[in-house]
């Protein structure tokens, strides 16, 4: 076939089942013929491409871990990992439209949701009936969600909700909100927040260089009442959102290395074709060092993810070992888009290859589900017991 070869160093392949390699395959050739065709277009107008919903369905991108039972794939965590990785070679913003419904939306109804509320949503939300969104981060506390100050009194029969959140992915059309508010003894609890709620609105974020072609917005809570049945029973504190953010992060580490792969490939066939001073310039050593650089750490990354995604399936992967594959991938990716950006040249700023685009995506990935220096401190936190956060 004449689809995507992916870098493999180190013969990883050998570690992926059958079932693996056919989801990557699967993945990997609607990539090819439904999304690349169209991303780059959706991303310089700043639209998202609400067409790619349905594709995403039929590959089980929306809730790959869920159990079957409740509308997901029953998959494991490597092969939710792959289809991560090759969801984000296509775009960074259609990754981050799976990982929140995934990962974000469907994951917390299971975990913490009442048998009601999985009934209720997570087959809507497998088939792309229902989309979600999830408001944690609010104007004033972004890196500290602890401090938030949305918050739910109770009136009776229901919530009342009052609050903001703020760059919230998917909000401007989602159909329903996982959101995290403090209750009356600033406890953070999490409550489904559905469209068409008095006193709910979802004003649309403009103006953003980077995830184009995904729809961020404002969540917006001005008394709303929200029933008492759409409160998680089964979760209190910030370990409810963080519960959750393991499992984004998780998805992102493999996500981000899909990125640094098609910059990877862009930059080395340019490299190849591309004939200055009478000879290709990958006969270059400038060239060739960062090729063989891009390919060191793809190939580092690559079983860093592998690793972390045997663990998770095994239920063993810590929180910080997630951090660590998500800062440094995601770093990886961004160092690689960067130098394979500046070996196109003058061609690598123009929206005829993709290294740009994954450029500036990766400016929001190294800053959502935590920031770079964040994931450094909970590392620092892990080896030294210390907490530097406050
Ligand atoms: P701290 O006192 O350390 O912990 C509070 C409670 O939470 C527990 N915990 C965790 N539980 C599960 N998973 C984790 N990763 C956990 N980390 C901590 C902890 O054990 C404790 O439990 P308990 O029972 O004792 O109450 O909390 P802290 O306030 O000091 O904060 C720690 C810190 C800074 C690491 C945390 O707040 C943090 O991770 N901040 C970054 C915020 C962040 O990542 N926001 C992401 C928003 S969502 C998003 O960006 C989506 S983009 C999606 C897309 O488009 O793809
Ligand atoms: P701040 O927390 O204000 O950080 C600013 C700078 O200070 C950063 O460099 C940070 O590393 C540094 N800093 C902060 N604290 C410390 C410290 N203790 N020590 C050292 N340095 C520190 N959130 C959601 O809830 N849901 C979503 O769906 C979602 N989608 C997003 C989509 C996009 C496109 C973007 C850009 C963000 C999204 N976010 C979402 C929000 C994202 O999680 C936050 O932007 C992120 O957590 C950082 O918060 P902040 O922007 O308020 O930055």
């Amino acid at each position: 076939t004449d689809l995507f070869e992916s870098p493999d160093y180190f013969l990883v392949d050998e570690l992926l089942s059958e079932e693996h390699k056919l989801i990557r395959e699967m993945v990997r050739s609607w990539v090819k013929k439904e999304l690349s065709p169209v991303i780059e277009d959706y991303a310089q107008r700043a639209e998202f491409p609400k067409q790619l919903l349905s594709g995403l369905v039929e590959l089980g991108a929306f809730g790959p871990t869920i159990p079957v039972e409740y509308g997901g794939a029953g998959l494991d965590y490597t092969a939710y990992g792959i289809m991560m990785q090759e969801l984000e070679r296509g775009d960074s913003g259609i990754r981050s439209t799976a990982s929140v419904q995934g990962s974000l939306v469907m994951y917390p109804i299971y975990t913490y949701g009442s048998e009601e509320q999985r009934k209720k949503y997570l087959p809507k939300l497998a088939t792309g009936e229902l989309m979600g969104c999830f408001g944690l981060t609010e104007p004033d506390h972004g890196s500290n969600p602890g401090g938030m100050v949305t918050n739910i009194k109770d009136a009776g029969d229901y919530y009342l909700l009052n609050g903001a959140k703020m760059w919230i992915s998917n909000a401007p059309f989602a159909d329903i909100a996982v959101v995290w508010a403090k209750d009356e003894s600033g406890k953070i609890r999490g409550l489904i927040v559905e469209r068409g709620m008095e006193g709910f609105t979802t004003p649309e974020t403009h103006n953003k260089w980077s995830l184009r072609a995904s729809a961020t917005g404002e969540l917006v809570f001005d008394n709303v009442k929200v029933p008492k049945g759409n409160i998680f029973p089964n979760v209190s504190g910030l370990k409810g959102p963080l519960g959750c953010l393991n499992q984004a992060r998780y998805g992102i580490a493999w996500g981000a290395i899909g990125a640094a792969m098609d910059c990877y490939d862009t930059a080395l066939r340019y490299a190849k074709e591309r004939v200055q001073f009478g000879k290709p310039i990958a006969g270059f050593q400038l060239q060739q060092k960062k090729l063989a650089e891009m390919i060191n750490e793809i190939t580092k990354a690559q079983l860093l993810a592998w690793r972390l995604g045997t663990l998770k399936s095994e239920n063993r992967a810590t929180a910080a070992q997630i951090s660590m594959a998500k800062r440094n991938n995601v770093a990886m990716a961004l160092d690689i888009a960067r130098e394979a950006r500046q070996m196109l040249g003058g061609m690598g700023i123009t929206g005829e290859y993709s290294i740009m685009r994954h450029m500036m995506n990766l400016e929001s990935v190294v800053t959502y589900e935590g920031t770079h220096d964040i994931h450094l401190l909970i590392t620092g936190m892990d080896v030294t017991g210390l907490d530097a956060f406050k």
